[in-house]
C-alpha cells in the first residue's frame, strides 16, 4: 500500500532508534494514508464524513512538526479471515464485492437499506485500509516494537456490528484489531483488553462484539438520552453491563444532556473509568478515539476541549505500560479534530506537562449519571462502591441554553448547511433566568392540551421540547421550554382528521415526509394524537422549537388573544410561524374544560399538497418508527396495528 509520502518514508528510517534530537522519547507510530480519502459520496453530495477529515489531521501533525518525531507507518489491508473474528462472511463479502459493481445505484441500493451509510467505488478499499491499519498498528504496539501509535483512519468503525454496517462505519476497525490480538496472537501475550470509546456516539458495534467476553472491558462515554441519541435505543443505557462470563466487563456512561465538556469527560474517568482500569489492570489499551465531543462539532453538540482530550489520554497512559493505539472513529469539525488529534499525540509523546485545567464544574445530570453508573457497577468493581462525597457532587454548574433549536420542520437539509449553520450558532452559558418575563407568568397560569400526532407521541422524544435534549439525527439539542416541568397528565384521543406525510426530505431523518394533520376535520378520517397537558407558556415554546424558533422571546407567539381566536375560529396562524412547517395552530375542542390544540400545516398547504404541488413521501424508515413505538409504548396500540395505521396514511392519496 502507498506509503503517506516520500519524507515520512525518510522519518521512518530516522526514526529507527529511540533517540531524537538528544532527547529520548517514547516511540510512537502513525498510520495515514490519502487512499482512504476515495472513500466518499457517490453523488459528490456534502456529508460530515468526508474525506478531508483525516487529511487534516495529518496535515496538522506534519505543520506542528510532530509526525517528524514519529514512526510513520503506510496503510495495510485487513485479511478476510481477521474481520471474520467479528464479522460474519456475508458482511464481509459485502464490503469486498462493493468495488466490484460497475454502477453507483448498485451501491446506493445496499446503502440504502443501511442506517446512515454512504458507498462509492473506494468504499471497500478504504474500509479494508482502515480496519488493516488498526490491526497493523496494534500489533506494533503489542509486540513492543513501538509504544503506542494513532491511526488516522475512516470510515470509522465503531457502529458496525456483526452483520451490518451502520453510522458511517462498514468494519469496526478497533474490534477487529481487538480480536486479532486475541484469537489469533497468543504469543504477543495480551490477555486483557481495555476499549475506551470516546467517540459522541455510542459504540454500539464493538459491545455486542465482546458482549459475553471478559477478556475486552469495554468502556463507551456517549449522548444517550433516553435513548433517542444516535445509535437509537437502549444499547447506550448503563445497564448494559455485558452478559454471562462477560457481565460486569461494559461499562456505558450514559450522558443525558447535550452540551458535557472537560469537567463531565474528566469526572467520568476520575469516578468511574480510572478505578476500573485500576482494577482490570489491561495488557494494552485500543482507543476508539472519535473527536465529535469536541467543542464545535456540529453532531456532538458537547464541548470537550483538546486539554480535555489530553488529560483523559494522559490518565490512560497510567496503565498497560501506557500501550495505547488511538483509531479515529468520528469528529466532524475540521479544526476540532485537528486540534484534539495534535494535543493528544503529544501526549503519547510524552512531550511536555498538560497546561490549562478545567475551570467548571460538572452538570449535574453527569453527577447523576455517574452515580447510577457507579450502583450498578460496584458489584462488579469494588473500587465503585463508596458512596461519592456530597461535597465533591454539590460541585456543579447550572444547564446552559442554546439559543437555537430545530425540529421535524426544520428546513435546512445538507451537511455543509448545517456546519455553516452551526459556525453562526450562538451558544451562552447563561443560566435558566428564574426572572421570567411578564408574558411569561402570564400564560403559565393557563393550561392547554397540546394534541401530538407525529414523532412527539413518543414521550421522551417529546420531552426534549420540555426538558432539553437531542433524538436521533437531531444536529443540535433541544433547548427544552423555560418552564422544564413535565406535563400534569397524558391522555390519547381519536379526531376526525386526516394524519398524512409529506415533504421529500429532512435533516433529522434524511428522504421521506414528516407527519401532518389535515387542519380541516373530515367524518371519514381518524386521527390518533396523544396529548400532553402542559401550560401556555410551554406550548409556546414547544411551537417555537417545532419552528425552529428560539425559545429566548420577549414576546409570546401565541398568546391568550389568540387562545381565545383558535377556539372560537378553529385554528388560527401565528404570525412568528406563518412561512414555517408547522404554521398554524387548529383547536379540536376540549377535554375537562381545557382547549385542545394542535400545530399543523395551514389550510392553503394542506391543499398544495392535495393538489400535488407539494410531495406526499411516506416518512423514513427510522421516523415512522418513532411514531409506532409513541403508539405502542403510549399504549395506544400493538406494533402491527400501528404499522398499519401510519402505512395507510402513508400511502392513501389525500
Ligand atoms: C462514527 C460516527 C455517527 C453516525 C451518526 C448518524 N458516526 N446520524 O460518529
Ligand atoms: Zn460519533
Amino acid at each position: 500500500m502507498a506509503m503517506a509520502g516520500e519524507s515520512s518514508r525518510k522519518n521512518y528510517d530516522k526514526m529507527d532508534g529511540d533517540e531524537v534530537a538528544g532527547k529520548s522519547q517514547r516511540k510512537v507510530g502513525l498510520v495515514y494514508d490519502d487512499t482512504m480519502c476515495k472513500h466518499d459520496t457517490p453523488d459528490g453530495e456534502d456529508h460530515p464524513e468526508f474525506p478531508n477529515r483525516i487529511r487534516v489531521i495529518w496535515e496538522m501533525l506534519q505543520l506542528a512538526g510532530v509526525s517528524q518525531r514519529c514512526v510513520v507507518l503506510g496503510s495495510n489491508k485487513a485479511d478476510d479471515k481477521h474481520l471474520q473474528l467479528v464479522h460474519t462472511k456475508d458482511h464481509v463479502n459485502l464490503v469486498r464485492t462493493l468495488s466490484t459493481k460497475q454502477k453507483d445505484y448498485q451501491r446506493n441500493k445496499i446503502a440504502l437499506e443501511l442506517s446512515s451509510i454512504y458507498l462509492n467505488g473506494s468504499s471497500s478499499e478504504a474500509a479494508y485500509l482502515a480496519a488493516g491499519s488498526v490491526v497493523k498498528l496494534a500489533e506494533k504496539v503489542a509486540q513492543g516494537e513501538l509504544d503506542s501509535g494513532f491511526a488516522i483512519v475512516r470510515p470509522p468503525g465503531h457502529h458496525a456490528e456483526t452483520d451490518e454496517a451502520m453510522g458511517f462505519c462498514l468494519f469496526n476497525n478497533v474490534a477487529v484489531a481487538a480480536s486479532y490480538l486475541l484469537n489469533e496472537r497468543p504469543d504477543l501475550g495480551v490477555n486483557k483488553i481495555l476499549i475506551v470509546d470516546w467517540d459522541v456516539h455510542h459504540g454500539n458495534g464493538t459491545q455486542k462484539m465482546f458482549w459475553k467476553d471478559p477478556r475486552v472491558l469495554f468502556f463507551s462515554v456517549h449522548r444517550h438520552e433516553y435513548g433517542s441519541f444516535y445509535a437509537p435505543g437502549d444499547d447506550g443505557d448503563y445497564n448494559m453491563v455485558g452478559e454471562g462470563p462477560g457481565e460486569g466487563f461494559n461499562i456505558n456512561v450514559p450522558w443525558d444532556q447535550g452540551q458535557c465538556g472537560d469537567a463531565d469527560y474528566l469526572a467520568a474517568w476520575d469516578h468511574i473509568f480510572v478505578p476500573v482500569a485500576r482494577e482490570f489492570n489491561p495488557d494494552i489499551i485500543l482507543l476508539s478515539a472519535g473527536f465529535d465531543a469536541a467543542i464545535g462539532d456540529p453532531l456532538g453538540g458537547c464541548r470537550v476541549t483538546p486539554y480535555g482530550y489530553s488529560a483523559m489520554l494522559k490518565k490512560l497512559m497510567e496503565f498497560a505500560d501506557g500501550k495505547i493505539v488511538m483509531a479515529l472513529e468520528g469528529g466532524y469539525n475540521l479544526d476540532s479534530i485537528a486540534k484534539s488529534s495534535l494535543a493528544c499525540v503529544q501526549v503519547l509523546l510524552e512531550d511536555k506537562e498538560i497546561q490549562a485545567s478545567s475551570e467548571t464544574y460538572p452538570f449535574e445530570s453527569t453527577w447523576r449519571v455517574i452515580q447510577a453508573v457507579r450502583k450498578r457497577l460496584c458489584a462488579y468493581w469494588p473500587s465503585l462502591a463508596d458512596e461519592l462525597s456530597w461535597k465533591l457532587i454539590n460541585q456543579k454548574r447550572p444547564t446552559p441554553i442554546i439559543l437555537i433549536s430545530n425540529s421535524d420542520s426544520e428546513t435546512e437539509d445538507d451537511a455543509q448547511g448545517l456546519l455553516d449553520q452551526m459556525s453562526k450558532l450562538s451558544i451562552e452559558n447563561h443560566q435558566v433566568d428564574t426572572a421570567r418575563t411578564s408574558w411569561r407568568a402570564d400564560l403559565a397560569k393557563v393550561d392547554v392540551w397540546y394534541a401530538s400526532f407525529g414523532s412527539n407521541m413518543w414521550k421522551p422524544r417529546f420531552l426534549c421540547y420540555i426538558q432539553g435534549g437531542q433524538v436521533d439525527g437531531l444536529k443540535r439539542a433541544c433547548v427544552g421550554s423555560i418552564d422544564k416541568s413535565p406535563p400534569k397528565e397524558i391522555v390519547w384521543k381519536t379526531f376526525a382528521h386526516r394524519l398524512f406525510f409529506g415533504r421529500e426530505h429532512t435533516a433529522r431523518w434524511g428522504a421521506g415526509g414528516v407527519a401532518f394533520a389535515n387542519p380541516l376535520a373530515n367524518p371519514n378520517n381518524e386521527i390518533h394524537m396523544c396529548l400532553y397537558r402542559i401550560t401556555l407558556e410551554q406550548f409556546n415554546d414547544v411551537l417555537r422549537q417545532e419552528n425552529a424558533l428560539s425559545v429566548d422571546t420577549d414576546f409570546p407567539v401565541f398568546d391568550l388573544a389568540a387562545l381565545q381566536l383558535t377556539e372560537n375560529k378553529g385554528a388560527v396562524i401565528p404570525e412568528a410561524v406563518s412561512d414555517s412547517w408547522y404554521g398554524s395552530v387548529v383547536c379540536l375542542g376540549k377535554e375537562c374544560d381545557i382547549p385542545i390544540l394542535t400545530m399543523t400545516c395551514t389550510h392553503s398547504v394542506s391543499e398544495k399538497f392535495k393538489s400535488g404541488e407539494f410531495p406526499l413521501r411516506p416518512p423514513a424508515k427510522a421516523y415512522a418508527y418513532t411514531l409506532i413505538r409513541g403508539l405502542v409504548e403510549g399504549g395506544r396500540f400493538s406494533e402491527e396495528e400501528a404499522e398499519a395505521y401510519i402505512g395507510e396514511a402513508a400511502s392513501k392519496p389525500l
